[in-house]
């Protein structure tokens, strides 16, 4: 009896655990390109702090009985103490924290409903897509689990044809974004930790044989060869598929090996995306049944000693750090209007870069970049204390890292994947990055690896580099806040840099917070002068470092963070934004401005 329980409780296990279930499928590439619906829009919300929708009274898991059932009394005797129907309803995509102001604090269960017509199509697939939620997701349809997803911001897809009517349909969502140790991120952060389905929902449509995935990136060191492959969702051998760039009148007909991969060579001469001339070229795949199309750009991006070459010429990364926080305290960002906006902002700056932190932004602000002509640093949120000796907490870092690399493989705007922030240095993390790096570098091999590193301080005014992650990285980042948490303004003339390693440096994070509308002496804090002063004081001192190729300073925007209580000042927003909340430059917004354009003149 007590054996047969186990196994019972092991099968139970099995189907409940997402990885396992067979609806999950690998991430579909540019579903925005398919035939699809949008399941965005208003969905009912239910509050389950104690997950009783999930578990039963003596904390099993309900197989029976669980929110996810979508009950309704059949009749005036039934007893059913939930509604989704009789509850409110929110917008979609979006976090819960700026929808319901007894949500702000909120971290924990959220149960999501949404109602929907579809026709079924004989030979096609359907194929349900969230860009991202945050952070633990149980996904049913029609009362069926069709699989989980843990990491808050890389998407996932399920095959739910055989759970779908012909009709009628709903679609529940379990949301949890308690926050937890061996998690990625773990416990500690500095952001806000929006829960919720904070990106697109999809219902996309496509043949049974599909392109599940493909790549079309320019060949490394190479100005006209343009490498890549087209994979069929299953081994499907002698399928034709072709590839084609009208634009530059190119055009391949292929077919599948025993895998249902083909791949391909193109030879052409684009011109190549660079900032000034962010240039895309429509490239056209088709198989069976269907025709994608997609805009790609074609650059090259390489290091040569302590310099970054973009198409064979030196360049500094004129950047800044970016939250996915929308503009005018919005709460998570995640449309192509925010995007713009953002992007704008860095742009008036001078930008010609991004570092998009700490975790993988919305594809919409990949794309908007691209467009924009604005190069991108692209991370995951393995931040500060990681458990590194977990091993699922390593494969949860992996699999984000996979699935952010595997969203954004063909975007050219993308020269920087970043594994890491802030990280303290030990044997077991010099082990899990180590790791990470390597496996970072067989996804990708044509763009460059790096993570924001720390300084460690020396005697006498010196700041030296030393981590033993330098091999496995391309460019050097690190991250250093003189004048704020070490050291005044005044300090800054004094301190002496030595970075050992020939390989180019970018700052990735400096600044200081002010209170937009705050002035006064140059000397306290939270003043819009002191950030200002701070601002000069580090470009003249970070100027002297040798092989400084780029900064990002932190950050553009001010942002939410639990962590900044300080009243009337803070109020819960970290204020190291050059641009307030409520969307006004400060000072300092101005001598990065014209730094940035004494470095156009320079590079020109
Ligand atoms: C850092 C972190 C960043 C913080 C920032 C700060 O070094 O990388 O996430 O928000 O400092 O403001 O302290």
């Amino acid at each position: 009896m007590a054996l047969s329980k186990r196994i019972l409780t092991l099968i139970l296990t099995f189907l409940l655990s997402g990885s396992l279930l067979a609806k999950e499928i690998p991430l579909v590439a540019n579903i925005y390109a398919r035939q699809h619906m949008t399941l965005n829009g208003k969905w009912n919300y239910i509050v389950d702090p104690l997950e009783n929708g999930y578990y039963d009274y003596r904390l099993q898991p309900h197989t029976k009985g669980g929110f996810f059932e979508n009950k309704k009394p059949k009749s005036p005797s039934d007893l059913v103490e939930y509604s989704f129907d009789a509850s409110p309803v929110m917008d979609i995509p979006g976090d819960w924290n700026m929808q319901n102001p007894q949500l702000f604090f909120y971290e924990g269960t959220v149960w999501f409903k949404k109602d929907f017509q579809f026709k079924k199509q004989s030979g096609t697939k359907n194929i349900l897509y969230f860009g991202a939620v945050n952070y633990d997701a149980k996904v049913y349809v029609n009362g069926e689990l069709v699989g989980a997803h843990v990491g808050g911001y890389t998407p996932f897809n399920f095959d739910i044809t055989d759970v779908l009517n012909d009709g009628e349909n709903f679609v529940v969502v379990k949301v949890d974004n308690k926050r937890g140790k061996d998690f990625v991120p773990t416990q500690n952060f500095d952001w806000w930790n929006y829960g919720g389905i904070t990106r697109d929902v999809l219902l996309a449509s496509v043949p049974d044989t599909f392109v599940e995935d493909y790549t079309v990136q320019l060949k490394k060191g190479s100005a006209n060869t343009i490498p890549g492959w087209i994979k069929l969702n299953t081994a499907t051998a002698a399928q034709s598929v072709t590839v084609e760039i009208p634009e530059l009148k190119v055009k391949q007909t292929l077919t599948t090996n025993a895998e249902g991969k083909a791949s391909f060579e193109l030879t052409a001469n684009p011109i190549l995306w660079s900032p000034e001339n962010p240039k895309l070229y429509e490239v056209v795949i088709t198989a069976k049944g269907e025709v994608i199309k997609d805009n790609i750009g074609f650059r090259n991006i390489e290091t040569k000693g302590r310099e970054i070459l973009l198409n064979g010429k030196k360049i500094f990364l004129r950047g800044v750090s970016i939250h996915e926080e929308a503009p005018y305290a919005r709460g998570r960002a995640h449309s192509v209007e925010d995007a713009t906006t953002l992007l704008t902002w860095a742009k008036q700056m001078g930008c010609n870069y991004v570092r998009l932190a700490h975790y993988p932004h919305s594809e919409n602000m990949v794309r908007q970049a691209e467009k924009m002509g604005i190069m991108v640093w692209s991370e995951i949120p393995v931040y500060w204390t990681i458990s590194w000796e977990n091993e699922a907490t390593y494969a949860n870092a992996q699999q984000q890292l996979h699935d952010m690399i595997r969203r954004d493989k063909n975007r050219s705007a993308v020269i920087i994947w970043s594994i890491a922030n802030e990280t303290p240095h030990s044997e077991p993390r010099d082990r899990f990055l180590g790791k990470l790096a390597t496996y970072a570098r067989k996804q990708d091999d044509t763009r460059l690896i790096s993570m924001a590193m720390e300084v460690t301080k020396d005697a006498n005014n010196l700041n030296r580099l030393e981590d033993n992650m330098n091999t496995f990285v391309d460019v050097i980042s690190f991250n250093q806040y003189i004048g704020w948490y070490r050291a005044s303004n005044e300090d800054a003339r004094k301190m002496k840099w030595e970075v050992p390693y020939n390989k180019p440096v970018i700052i990735s994070e400096f600044g200081g917070e002010a209170l937009q509308g705050l002035h006064g002496d140059k000397t306290a804090k939270w003043n819009e002068e002191y950030q200002e002063e701070l601002y000069i004081r580090n470009l003249e001192m970070l100027e002297k470092i040798d092989g400084l190729s780029g900064l990002s300073p932190w950050i553009l925007v001010d942002f939410r963070s639990p962590r900044r209580q300080l009243p009337n000042i803070q109020d819960f927003f970290n204020r190291k934004g050059l641009i307030s909340s409520w969307g006004i430059k400060k000072k300092a917004f101005f001598v990065m401005q014209d730094y940035y354009n004494k470095k156009t003149e320079q590079y020109k």
